[in-house]
């Protein structure tokens, strides 16, 4: 076991009926900030993701296809494995549902849910809808254009009579409630989510069809293989799968599991929120520490659909813009929690002003005076007067903000924080015009370069979990070696030593010109 504390922060597992697209890209990105920055700050982390490859839709999709279910999930998770490298995620695992240690865990899960009398043989008649892989009651259906009965979603639904297995998710209650109210509420986040999932276990719970006769592509039930499980319970042990459960004394299991955040979809949250901690708690386990739900990201004003043909594809996204401008503007544009429009202008005003110009351009001006005027050397500093040691005070101070939002999975008020401090640096360099110094006062000007270089190796740093890229070329350009680069090293303790040589300074951030029309 690692003497460091733990951080286990999980995504979603995407289904593979779908190749990636924005929003997918938009989770998992999440949770790569808060994996990074917490190995940066001195964590041992696990970050998970991975593919949901089981279900009767899935089964459709291969069969519309002509290819078998497997074949059908290889292709497409490799497309999800793909996009792990193109957004530069760290995940340290990847799952798929498919997998037998996976489905070794789902039985194991079934098994002590049955020993321990949560689950029984009955029969359903109910509607089921295969594209939301959910279950709804005859209220909670809507009418469609044509008269006929939908999900609240949109999905269609079919009438299923089949027998079926049932956990008793209406003995959980309570249960649910105490936790929801547990350590302030922080269990499911944010808080206006936590209300709604709340009132829904207060409307009262029924038993949760766990089992389906009709479909073959899934995990079977453990003593009735004529029953596949349904394709929640399957998908939602992965959380555990990843830790060798049912091994609760591995390593992996003992460190990581009680920390597990997972980071989820508004779509997906009841399933996270209600289901999942029940089903644990029905195992004797310990649910979650925290399930968050992030909001929906339409297009220009859009519903995001394939039907609509306006998917926005990541890949095609970083091809265009670069990575980091992606990775940035994912996560400041709009609040972690909010829903959001992607808006190609937005993108543009982004990577050119914040990037560009307000990080870009503060370090290019600061290393290219440096090159230029002090022997290509950090500058060797004089006093710092009281602005100079604001300004290196403020920056010094902004690490324990950062983290405060970070743990409230704040990603675009912990870059905001960060920016603001940019905008000082620059608000800096702009009153005390080093340009201006050089001739009337060199000594003067070193030490203001030397501030500038110094508050810009601290941005860098804690940067690093959004745009891991672009600040390595930024501390390469500071020379600050590989391991001088985590968080223990902000500060005074890392401080730039005057006198180093710098190589020649090159820009961090091109600015997006759009490609001339054709004529
Ligand atoms: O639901 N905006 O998989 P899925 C923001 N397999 N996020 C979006 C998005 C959008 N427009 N579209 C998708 C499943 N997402 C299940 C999960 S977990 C045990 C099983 C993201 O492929 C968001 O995280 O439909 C959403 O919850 C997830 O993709 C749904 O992925």
């Amino acid at each position: 076991m690692s003497e460091k504390p733990s951080y286990y922060v999980t995504t979603p597992i995407y289904y593979v009926n779908d190749v990636p697209h924005i929003g997918h890209a938009y989770t998992t990105l999440a949770c790569d900030m808060l994996a990074r920055f917490k190995r940066l700050d001195g964590y041992n982390v696990m970050f998970l993701t991975g593919t949901d490859e089981h279900g009767q839709k899935v089964e459709k999709s291969a069969e519309t296809a002509g290819v078998t279910p497997i074949e059908f999930c290889d292709k497409v998770s490799s497309r999800f494995f793909e996009l792990l490298g193109t957004m530069n995620f760290s995940n340290d695992d990847f799952i798929r549902t498919t997998e037998e240690r996976h489905e070794k865990a789902c039985q194991a899960l079934w098994t002590k849910l049955v020993d321990e009398g949560h689950i029984y043989l009955d029969s359903y008649a109910g509607w089921y809808s295969v594209r939301d892989e959910a279950f709804y009651a005859e209220g909670e259906l809507i009418d469609g254009e044509g008269g006929e009965k939908l999900a609240p979603t949109g999905a269609p639904v079919e009438w299923v009579e089949e027998p079926s297995y049932f956990f008793r998710l209406s003995a959980f209650e309570q249960q649910l409630l105490d936790y929801y109210e547990a350590d302030n509420g922080s269990a499911v986040m944010p808080k206006s989510r936590r209300n709604e999932v709340a009132s829904f276990v207060k409307g009262g719970l029924r038993d949760l069809s766990v089992s389906r006769t009709s479909f073959k592509w899934g995990v079977p039930v453990p003593g009735d293989e004529k029953h596949i499980m349904y394709v929640w319970i399957d998908a939602l042990t992965n959380y555990m799968s990843a830790l060798g459960y049912p091994d609760m004394e591995g390593d992996k299991f003992k460190e990581f599991w009680p920390e597990a955040i997972h980071v989820v979809g508004k779509d997906i949250l009841r399933f996270h929120a209600v289901y999942w901690p029940a089903f644990l708690m029905a195992a004797g386990i310990k649910p979650p520490k925290r399930i968050y739900a992030h909001g929906w990201w339409t297009n220009e004003g859009e519903k995001i659909s394939k039907s609509l043909g306006n998917v926005i594809d990541p890949f095609e996204l970083v091809d265009e813009f670069g990575l980091d401008p992606v990775r940035y503007f994912l996560m400041r544009e709009v609040p972690f929690g909010n829903d959001g429009d992607f808006k190609r202008e937005s993108f543009i005003n982004r990577m050119n002003g914040d990037l560009a110009n307000d990080f870009g351009n503060l370090c290019q001006r600061t290393l290219t005076m440096t090159a230029k005027n002090c022997d290509k050397k950090i500058p060797q500093h004089g006093d710092f007067t009281n602005t100079d040691q604001e300004m290196i005070d403020a920056v010094y101070g902004l690490l324990p903000k950062v983290r405060q939002h970070i743990d409230n999975q704040a990603m675009h008020l912990a870059l905001e924080t960060i920016w603001q401090q940019i905008g000082s640096v620059n608000s800096y360099i702009s009153t005390e015009e080093p340009w201006v110094l050089k001739k009337t006062d060199p000594e003067r000007m070193a030490t203001v370069l030397y501030v500038c270089a110094e508050c810009i190796r601290n941005l860098a740093i804690l940067a690093q979990p959004i745009m891991p890229q672009s600040m390595a070329k930024m501390l390469d350009l500071l020379v600050i070696d590989e391991d001088k680069r985590s968080f223990d090293q902000l500060g005074e303790v890392g401080r730039l030593v005057p006198g180093t040589e710098i190589p020649k300074p090159s820009g961090i951030f091109p600015r997006y010109i759009a490609p001339e029309a054709d004529a």
